[in-house]
């Protein structure tokens, strides 16, 4: 790893930002349009508007040719591409000349990489899956323009996690993300970092609907449901309420979060194994001390959730003023859109669990058909949840959907338990052999091929992943 160079390059690529703002040029920042695409946007455009520089931000879900041409054609003086951009650097060179810029960590070539208008931590050997995300490019970017921008430690951190980088010990975040990052964040009393159990609403919801509305793990049977959740919480005396009022699992001692786990054994694995569940359920919190106790931003997990939520069901910019500061009406709007698209999720759920023909196994494959029920937008979102159940962990989770313009979209996870797979490499090329797009990080990756495409998709797959995973072994013996 090279932190040094990344640095350098930092400091070349934040001067350009600045000669932008100095020159008074109407900038815009487009960035991707989930959790750490719209934490990076808003990192990045809240630090040209403190600089008093003119700026827009806009989500957009993905990059081509024709977004490209449309975004030229608007005649911005400046583009900043934030969480989103690697793949296209040619066709950015070519449309927009030398007035744009890429801050990312996807995965792509060495030359798209190295290019010297492109940031991405891959080019020093930073691990971008795990240790920086795009929030935290945008990061790195905006304390160089203005040490004031360290308060944006905490929005580097909501993208950090709502990318899963949380894979240090007991989901903890390590690399930049830590080092640099969360450090600043607690340097100046911005997060308290504490393990607890991970339940979303831990502070604020009652308890069975906290472990209702959790997602990630997804445990069978009961997220979603409040109801069963409350019947388990019942059946086995747990003290639910002080008085009139709910506790919450952040109320609990230590002797009742471990019968809480001994209640959730057996909905969590097969065999009971309680170590398994501590490991499951729990993890290393990070709670963002400005905000308001008892808000579902105060948790920084829940943060990401709540803007995925607006990003995956059409309201990024919701999500985007909340990250600006926003705690009134868009606030309360996104309050909303969680809600709901929480209930889609367990829709969807519910579905593809009481549909045999909807999954089925091959090898190590886990395929997903979720034709005419997903939502596009909410793919990778299913796909994730999926893949985080422990019946998954040593396995590759593929979930497709049909587009609007009846194309095939598919996202693609890779278990915890599986390492040394690349799985965004391996969809980069399989998806351009075969007239698509995709690409993505080396547990993530997603992809679009027309329908007529799939079978061979598949099967090219299972190829790619069997030949990696015999390559690493061979690779491991020497
Ligand atoms: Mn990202």
């Amino acid at each position: 790893m090279d932190f040094k160079e990344f640095r350098e390059k930092s400091d070349s690529i934040t001067e350009l930002i600045e000669n932008a703002i100095d020159e008074g040029k109407q900038i815009i920042v487009c960035c991707h349009l989930d959790a750490d695409g719209l934490t990076a946007g808003s990192i990045i455009g809240k630090s040209i508007f403190r600089e008093e520089g003119r700026a827009i931000i806009r989500t957009i879900s993905e990059l081509n040719q024709n977004i490209i041409t449309n975004l030229r054609n608007q005649d911005y003086d400046f583009y900043i591409f934030a969480d989103i951009g690697m793949g296209y650097v040619e066709i950015l060179n070519k449309e927009l000349e030398n007035k744009w810029i890429i801050l990312d960590h996807h995965q792509s070539s060495k030359e798209e990489l190295e290019h010297i208008r492109v940031l991405n931590p891959h080019a020093y050997g930073i691990d971008g899956g795990t240790e920086i995300s795009g929030a935290g490019v945008a990061y790195v970017v905006a304390k160089r323009i203005n040490s004031s921008n360290r308060d944006s430690a905490v929005l580097a951190i909501v993208g950090a996690l709502a990318d899963r980088q949380d894979q240090g010990p007991s989901r903890s975040l390590i690399g930049i993300n830590q080092k640099i990052i969360l450090k600043d964040a607690k340097m100046h009393g911005l997060i308290k970092e504490e393990k607890d159990l991970i339940f979303y609403g831990r502070e604020t919801k009652p308890i069975h609907e906290a472990i209702a509305s959790t997602n990630m793990p997804f445990i069978p049977l009961l997220s979603g449901n409040p109801d069963a959740c409350l019947a388990a919480l019942m059946s086995s005396n747990f003290k639910l309420k002080d008085g009139e009022k709910w506790r919450t699992i952040a109320e609990l001692s230590y002797e009742e979060k471990m019968k809480l786990i001994e209640i959730l054994i057996p909905y969590l694995t097969k065999n009971g194994a309680k170590s398994e569940a501590i490991e499951e359920l729990f993890g290393t919190i990070y709670t963002i001390l400005k905000e308001e106790e008892g808000t579902i931003l105060r948790d920084a997990r829940e943060y990401g959730s709540f803007l995925n939520a607006c990003g995956r069901s059409g309201k990024p910019s919701i999500g985007i003023l909340v990250c600006l500061g926003d705690r009134n009406e868009a606030y309360y709007m996104g309050e909303k859109i969680l809600a709901e698209y929480r209930k889609r999720i367990t829709q969807y759920l519910q579905i593809i669990n009481s549909d045999v023909k909807r999954m089925s196994y091959q090898g190590n494959i886990v395929n997903v058909i979720g034709d005419d029920i997903v939502d596009e937008k909410m793919l990778g979102a299913i796909a994730s949840i999926i893949s985080s159940s422990p019946l998954f962990r040593d396995k590759v989770v593929i979930v497709r959907t049909k587009t609007k313009e009846n194309d095939l979209k598919i996202s693609i996870r890779r278990g915890e338990k599986i390492k040394d797979l690349n799985i965004g490499m391996i969809v980069n090329r399989i998806a351009k052999e075969l007239n698509g797009s995709g690409g993505g990080h080396s547990a993530a990756a997603g992809a679009r091929i027309s329908i007529e495409q799939y079978e061979k998709f598949i099967a090219k797959l299972v190829e790619g992943i069997n030949y990696e995973k015999n390559r690493s072994e061979d690779s491991s013996k020497n």
